[in-house]
């Protein structure tokens, strides 16, 4: 590995993080083993009509993660994994992490454009794909495949055929284990500078990677655990992308997996199918992001009854509104916990015990006493008590650089290390934090989040368009859609659906396609001659 590929935290704070208990020199990889020592019997997971006890899920990820080395995967080999909400995606991980394989954790939304970047970037070994509801996963993985000569596997995760299937017959054969015989196998693992990628949302032309290392990602879901509360008895409904850094660790599938608790699965997060599995499975909390807490709210109106385990609902990815985060507690019957995270590291919670205002006017204070924050205006000076300002962060388990991009790295850290953010908030009082607004160049739809640049790059290669800029316009029920707004050849103006359609065709993910198309003869600049994104949206 390249020394400028990954940012190590410094000497003083690796040592620092060391003493003071956060970093547990622990592999992520464990993590199932562990549990499955002290747990053995719980039901772990359930997905669909399979459900695996704790001992079940550690006999598979050993199982597949045998027949991963022997298909010829090694330490430091990376492998792009994009799967659906299916068990197969928390086997993989786990397999994958045993025998050193640093997965990018894709979203089920991500097509060509994206899986082919990653899998170039990092030099992918093997792609791991499933089938998919609304594409053809195989169309894709071919081109992925003709398109990258390194790419030696292509793994199917679907029903039990191919790899999977060989894997389970390897399992029943030859690694019948018992604890003893897994702990001595787990003995030999050695850490990794880094466990896995984490992807950002992103401002820049090309998705960034976020290289987490297993002593902070395992800080970070043992203290989201401890925030949240999570125990034996959590039942957790998983309804964003298992792969999303919410879903996985805030506290997330791992969080409940770390607790003993069970980790409920489905990639249909309609209320219909949502409010059945909680009825069904007992569930106790959930994560989701603000339009799908204001359509669970919305149809939950004769389905209450449905809903009484429910202790908690977590709202992240994006800023809930008041009124929303208002009607929660008495329309759903749980408490709501705000989230305000990053997959980048720094994670911010409302306490299950805050006060109502605080739990509906605030995106909570950072989990560990060890995240650092500051709030600076534009020339990096500290802001005055209940100013807003630019959110910077570092701490246990933010990252201090992104994965092979030093540029691009000297503008997102500090250079004492902090994380530019790009949020701007306001600190309460009481030191909760509320997100007022963005200083970076993206839109956030909904918590799906969209990197300007990435998209205005794919616009300006369409031969008719001159100049493209995209901005977020606001949106009842997303908070934020995006427009795209451009300057094109007035005698051959393509139609919007022809432009969506390029778009399309140069297979970039859904959510990134602009909802709205706009044409204007020239874009205001700042004096510098950049587009004037502020002007462009009073325009508009
Ligand atoms: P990413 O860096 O792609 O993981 O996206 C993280 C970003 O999502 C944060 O920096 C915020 O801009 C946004 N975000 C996440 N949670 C919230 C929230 N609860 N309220 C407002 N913005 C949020
Ligand atoms: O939006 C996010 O990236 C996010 C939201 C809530 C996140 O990474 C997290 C919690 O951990």
């Amino acid at each position: 590995m390249n020394n400028s590929d990954f940012t190590p935290w410094p000497e003083t704070f690796n040592q620092k993080y060391i003493d003071q208990g956060y970093w547990q020199g622990e592999p992520l990889a464990n993590l199932i083993a562990q549990a499955s020592i002290k747990y053995k019997d719980n039901i772990a997971l359930i997905c669909n009509d399979k459900e695996y006890t704790y001992q079940a899920l550690e006999d598979k990820c050993i199982a597949l993660s045998i027949g991963l080395k022997e298909l010829g995967l090694n330490s430091g080999d990376k492998v792009v994994v994009h799967l659906p909400n299916i068990a197969e995606f928390y086997i993989s991980f786990f397999a994958l992490l045993k025998i050193g394989v640093q997965p990018v954790l894709a979203l089920p939304a991500h097509r060509f454009s994206e899986i082919n970047y990653f899998c170039k970037f990092v030099e992918a070994k093997a792609y791991l794909m499933a089938p998919q509801h609304g594409f053809d996963s195989f169309e894709l993985a071919k081109k992925v495949k003709d398109a990258n000569p390194n790419l030696e596997s292509i793994i199917y995760c679907g029903q039990k055929e191919l790899l999977v299937n060989s894997c389970d017959f390897k399992s029943e054969l030859t690694f019948i284990e018992d604890l003893y015989q897994k702990e001595s196998y787990l003995a030999k693992l050695k850490l990794n500078t880094f466990a896995f990628f984490q992807l950002s949302g992103g401002t820049t032309g090309t998705p960034k990677l976020i290289p987490r290392t297993d002593n902070d990602y395992l800080y970070s879901v043992r203290a989201s655990v401890e925030v949240c509360q999570f125990t034996e008895q959590t039942r957790y409904l998983c309804v964003l992308p298992a792969a999303h850094n919410f879903s996985l660790s805030s506290p997330g599938a791992l969080g409940c997996f770390l607790s003993g608790g069970t980790v409920v699965l489905t990639d249909d997060p309609s209320p219909s199918n949502a409010f059945d599995l909680i009825k069904k499975h007992k569930i106790t909390v959930s994560a989701v992001v603000p339009p799908l807490a204001l359509l669970w709210i919305e149809l939950s109106k004769n389905q209450k009854h449905k809903l009484s385990t429910l202790q908690v609902l977590q709202v992240g990815g994006a800023r809930l509104n008041e009124n929303t985060a208002l009607r929660i507690a008495p329309e759903l019957g749980c408490v709501l916990q705000q989230v305000f995270g990053m997959a980048e590291g720094l994670v911010n919670y409302t306490r299950l015990d805050d006060s109502i205002d605080v739990i509906v006017n605030t995106q909570g204070r950072p989990m560990s006493d060890a995240d650092e924050i500051k709030i600076v205006d534009n020339n990096g000076v500290a802001v005055k008590a209940n100013q807003a300002g630019s959110l910077l962060t570092r701490g246990p388990y933010t990252i201090r650089g992104y994965y092979r991009a030093p540029k691009h790295n000297k503008q997102a850290f500090t250079s004492d290390g902090f994380y530019i953010t790009g949020d701007i908030v306001v600190i309460t009082e009481e030191g909760n934090i509320q997100v007022v607004g963005r200083d970076k160049d993206q839109i956030n739809r909904g918590g799906e989040k969209i990197a300007a640049q990435e998209i205005e790059n794919y616009l300006l290669d369409h031969n008719a368009i001159h100049d493209a800029a995209i901005i977020a316009v606001p949106d009842d029920y997303l908070g934020e859609k995006s427009c795209a707004v451009l300057v094109c050849n007035n005698e051959n103006r393509p139609k919007v659906i022809e432009i969506k359609r390029f778009l399309r065709n140069k297979g970039l993910a859904d959510f990134k396609i602009p909802d709205r198309i706009e044409f204007l003869n020239v874009l205001p600049k700042t004096p510098v001659g950049k587009i004037n994104k502020n002007k462009l949206r009073e325009l508009l």
